[in-house]
């Protein structure tokens, strides 16, 4: 039985790879660790715990005393670290809480791993450690920064963020690394693009887009729209991090993306023609529209759902033109592709959202409202 802690697993990204984990192995117990921030949302995984093999634990990544009492408890030999504040808009609002979260977070952990695996020193006093333990740091292609009309980000490529969020997480890499070469500690990191699919927060650009064409809202498009984001549906992801988890060797880094590139206001004109096409074949979803005038048809009308929803708004701060991930090292490594290409992924993520519309609900309450006015008003 293989004992996992994996933080952040009532997230978008740590509650899909939960699942994955459980339905995949048999022989793994998994330890979810989660604050519970604005971000995680309990009703998520709560199917999936359990007494036996999924264990739910309310806490703070950064508190030592929790860290060292789960690893005294269940041994584990692997951790996932999801667990971060991940949005980019949030972090230039409040950037403290990012670097304590993602780096102090990340560091306190690492500590915890670092006591209850090594097990003595070496002739020339390097640590020792447990045989079959893994550190997997989940991060981002953010922490290259930005990319021109041309080229991609490879592993090789220089870390260059420039946002706190993924200031934050680079420097997170980075004591991951250092771990690794002073210390030896058997760590892994993968760089992902931007993900997208079920139990996505909707503050996230394909949620959020959905979710404000159901409220009737305008759709806030930052800038001209132009900006590339590189989207790899979040099932994907998941299986990558398993591969590198399971047969990456230690101490290495991959990039994870599917070459999947789309200017932002594409995303914007997909959804809003997907989700009008879906309320066409599947009237009854029209239930789900705030906007409720009916139409000659009795039905409430959709001819309003077109891109005259879209509002140009302020640009974000400092933002990143564009991103774009070059996955040759994990494909030839380890035979990862991604299965989902995007037409079929964005269908799915938008079905999604309309058949679990009480989960949006359940997220998206009064702090989100709030949030909302507050970075939305005035833009
Ligand atoms: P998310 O915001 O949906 O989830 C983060 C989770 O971490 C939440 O459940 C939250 O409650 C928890 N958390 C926050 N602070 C915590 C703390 N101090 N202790 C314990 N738990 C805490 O984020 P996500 O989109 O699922 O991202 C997960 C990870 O993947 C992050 O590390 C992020 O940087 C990385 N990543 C995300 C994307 C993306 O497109 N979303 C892409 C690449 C990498
Ligand atoms: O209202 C919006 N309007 C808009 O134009 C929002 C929320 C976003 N955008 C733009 C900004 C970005 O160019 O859409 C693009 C995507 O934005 P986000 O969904 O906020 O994602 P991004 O900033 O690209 O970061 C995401 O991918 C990398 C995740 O949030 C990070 O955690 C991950 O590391």
């Amino acid at each position: 039985m293989k004992s996992y802690l994996v933080t952040g697993a009532a997230g978008f990204i740590g509650s899909n790879y939960l699942k994955y984990l459980l339905t995949r192995y048999d022989d793994v117990q998994v330890v979810a660790l989660d604050l519970l921030t604005y971000a995680g949302y309990l009703g998520t995984i709560a199917d999936d715990i359990d007494s036996e093999r999924c264990f739910f634990v309310r806490g703070d990544i950064g508190d030592r005393a929790l860290a060292d009492r789960l690893f005294a408890e269940y041994k584990f030999d692997t951790v996932v670290n999801f667990a971060a504040e991940s949005h980019v808009d949030r972090s230039i609002e409040n950037p403290q809480l990012f670097l304590e979260t993602n780096i102090l977070g990340t560091q306190n952990l690492l500590d915890a791993a670092r006591r209850a695996w090594v097990t003595g020193r070496d002739a020339d006093g390097r640590p020792t450690w447990r045989a079959g333990v893994r550190f997997h740091q989940v991060s981002t292609d953010e922490v290259y920064g930005s990319l021109g009309e041309e080229g991609f980000f490879t592993e090789q490529t220089p870390l260059a963020p420039h946002s706190p969020y993924s200031a934050s997480k680079a420097s997170a890499d980075m004591i991951v690394c250092a771990y690794r070469d002073t210390y030896g500690m058997p760590v892994s990191i993968t760089r992902c693009s931007n993900n997208y699919g079920p139990y996505q927060f909707p503050e996230k650009l394909i949620p959020l887009v959905i979710n404000n064409i159901l409220e009737g809202k305008k759709i806030p498009v930052y800038g001209r729209g132009d900006n590339v984001r590189d989207w790899l549906y979040v099932e994907d992801h998941c299986k990558a991090i398993d591969l590198v988890v399971t047969q990456g060797a230690p101490g290495c880094i991959y990039n994870v993306g599917g070459h999947n590139e789309r200017r932002n206001l594409q995303i914007v004109e997909t959804i809003i023609r997907t989700v009008r096409r879906l309320m066409e074949e599947e009237p009854a979803r029209r239930t789900l529209l705030k906007r409720q005038e009916t139409g000659p048809d009795g039905l409430p009308r959709i001819d309003w759902i077109d891109e005259s929803l879209i509002s140009f708004v302020k640009d974000r701060l400092g933002h990143d033109l564009r991103y774009g991930i070059d996955p040759t090292k994990i494909t030839n490594d380890l035979g990862w592709r991604p299965e989902t290409d995007f037409e079929t992924g964005i269908e799915k993520t938008i079905r999604w959202n309309l058949d679990n519309h009480a989960w949006v609900e359940a997220v998206s309450g009064t702090d989100y409202q709030n949030y909302y006015e507050k970075m939305y008003a005035g833009r």
